[in-house]
C-alpha cells in the first residue's frame, strides 16, 4: 500500500477520531518526524495494566511499551523512587564519584549473579557496549589480530536502531539506505544450531549475540535445547554468548532472565527497559571481570550512564520485581493466555495461524500475508474494545500486558480478544 494510500486511510480515521484526539494526532503529524505509524489513540495517564486517552476512555495496555514498563505504569514505589532522588540529585557526569552508583552496582550484579556492570542508558547503548567489550576481549585476552574481530548474529534480530544495530539487521525497514555497513558481522539463520557449529570455525569469532526469544521478529520462541547448545558451542570455541535480554528480561518471559529457563548464564547479559520500570532509560551490561576490566578508565563511556537517579530508580525497579513474584505471575497468567488463545484458534482457524510465546510475551499470528490490513483492523477493533495492542511486521499481533496483570484482569482481556476475533 502506497504512502500516499496509508496517509489518506490514516486521515480518514485521524479526522473521525474525537476532536482533542484527532487536533494532538493532526499537531504531531505535522511539527515531528514521521518515523513511526502510531495507532490512532492518544494517551495521556497510565496505571497498573491501564492506560487512558485523551478522552478518558480507558485501555488495557498489551503491548506494555515493548515490555518497557512490566511493573506496570507509574508504579507507586518506582515513582517513588523517582521523585525523591529527583529532588536531591539527579546527575553528575561520571568524572565524579556519587553516592549510589557503588550500592547500585553492588546490589544489581548480585540480583543477576555477575562480576561487574557497566550502566548505560538505552537498550542499543547496551548492545555497542557489548560489542565494544567482546571485540577488546577479542584482541586482548583471546588474541585475534587487530581489527579482525567477528561477531555472529541470527536472521531476524533487532537490537536498536544504531549504524551498528541496524548493520546487523536483515529487515530492509531497519537498514535500507543507511549504508555503508559496519564490518566484522557474521549473520547466520536463527534456530540452526549446524549453521552456528560452522560460522564457530572461524578462530577470529569474538562473540556470538542474540535475543533468547526475538521479540521485534514476531516473538520467535526457539526450539528448547537451541540456547543452551549454542551457549555450549561458544565455551568450546572460547566465544563470548552475548543474551540480549533487553525485552525478553526482567521476568518477561516467566523466569527472571529467559536464559534461566535454560540454566546457563550469558558471558555478557545486557538489560534494559523495565530495568527502569518504563519511567526513565536505563540500561546495563554485566559480565565477568576477565571481559569488564579490558575497558580501562576514558576508553567507554556516556553522560548519563549511572547517573545517581537512574540507579534510585533500577534498584527500586528490581526490588518490586522480586516482592511482587512478577516472573511468577507471568509465568501462571502466560499459560492462561496462551490456552485461551489456542481455543480460539480452534473457533477461527481462517483467522489465526498459530501462538506462541513464553510467559507474557506472546504474539498471535494472523493468517495472512505480511502486507495485509488484518492485524492493523483487529488492533483497531481491539482499542475500540478497550485494549491496546500492536502487530510487528504485518500479520503477526503481539500481546505483551504489565506482569503485574492478575487473574481476573486477564481472564476480561482474553473475553475481549475471543469477542473481536469472533465478531471479526
Ligand atoms: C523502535 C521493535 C521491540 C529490543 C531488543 C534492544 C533494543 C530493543 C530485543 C534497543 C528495542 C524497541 C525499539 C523501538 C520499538 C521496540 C521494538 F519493534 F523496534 F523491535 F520491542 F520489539 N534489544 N526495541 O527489542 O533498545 O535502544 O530502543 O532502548 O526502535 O521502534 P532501545
Amino acid at each position: 500500500m502506497c504512502a500516499q494510500t496509508h496517509l489518506l486511510q490514516d486521515m480518514e480515521v485521524l479526522t473521525a477520531a474525537p476532536a482533542r484526539s484527532s487536533e494532538l494526532m493532526e499537531l504531531e503529524d505535522r511539527y515531528n518526524a514521521h518515523n513511526y505509524h502510531p495507532l490512532p489513540v492518544v494517551l495521556e495517564r497510565g496505571s497498573g495494566v491501564h492506560v487512558w486517552d485523551v478522552e478518558g476512555k480507558q485501555y488495557y495496555d498489551f503491548l506494555s511499551a515493548y515490555s518497557a514498563v512490566n511493573q506496570g505504569h507509574c508504579h507507586p514505589r518506582i515513582i517513588k523512587a523517582l521523585t525523591e532522588q529527583a529532588q536531591k540529585l539527579t546527575l553528575t557526569s561520571r568524572a565524579f564519584y556519587n553516592n549510589l552508583l557503588g550500592e547500585y552496582a553492588r546490589f544489581i550484579t548480585e540480583y543477576f549473579g555477575y562480576e561487574r556492570v557497566l550502566p548505560m542508558n538505552t537498550g542499543v547503548e547496551g548492545g555497542e557496549t557489548a560489542l565494544k567489550l567482546a571485540r577488546k576481549w577479542a584482541y586482548e585476552v583471546k588474541g585475534v589480530p587487530a581489527n579482525q574481530a567477528k561477531i555472529i548474529f541470527v536472521e531476524g534480530n533487532f537490537w536498536g536502531r544504531t549504524l551498528a544495530a541496524i548493520s546487523a539487521s536483515t529487515d530492509p525497514s531497519s537498514f535500507n539506505n543507511y549504508g555503508p555497513y559496519m564490518p566484522g558481522f557474521e549473520i547466520i539463520p536463527y534456530n540452526d544450531i549446524p549453521a552456528l557449529e560452522k560460522a564457530l570455525q572461524d578462530p577470529n569469532v569474538a562473540a556470538f549475540m542474540v535475543e533468547p526469544i526475538q521479540g521485534e521478529a514476531g516473538v520467535f520462541v526457539p526450539d528448547d535445547n537451541y540456547l543452551p547448545t549454542a551457549y555450549q558451542l561458544c565455551r568450546d570455541h572460547r566465544v563470548l554468548f552475548i543474551a540480549d535480554e533487553v525485552q525478553t528480561g526482567i521476568a518477561r518471559t516467566g523466569k527472571l532472565l529467559c536464559c534461566d529457563h535454560h540454566g546457563f548464564k550469558p558471558d555478557i547479559l545486557i538489560l534494559g527497559k523495565a530495568l527502569s520500570g518504563g519511567v526513565l532509560p536505563v540500561s546495563a551490561v554485566l559480565s565477568s571481570d576477565e571481559v569488564m576490566l579490558t575497558i580501562k578508565p576514558g576508553e567507554h563511556g556516556s553522560t548519563f550512564g549511572g547517573n545517581p537517579l537512574a540507579c534510585a530508580v533500577a534498584t527500586e525497579a528490581l526490588k518490586v520485581v522480586t516482592d511482587e513474584k512478577l516472573a511468577e505471575n507471568a509465568e501462571n497468567l502466560g499459560k492462561i493466555f496462551r490456552a485461551r488463545m489456542n481455543e480460539l484458534q480452534q473457533q477461527r482457524p481462517d483467522l489465526i495461524s498459530q501462538v506462541r510465546g513464553k510467559g507474557l510475551l506472546n504474539a498471535v499470528v494472523i493468517n495472512d500475508t505480511e502486507d495485509s490490513k488484518t492485524a492493523w483492523n483487529i488492533c483497531l477493533q481491539l482499542a475500540e474494545n478497550g485494549l491496546l495492542a500492536k502487530p510487528t511486521h504485518g500479520n503477526i499481533i503481539r500481546f505483551a500486558p504489565p506482569l503485574v496483570i492478575n487473574e481476573a484482569q486477564m481472564e476480561e482481556c482474553c473475553g475481549i480478544i475471543q469477542k473481536v476475533f469472533l465478531t471479526f
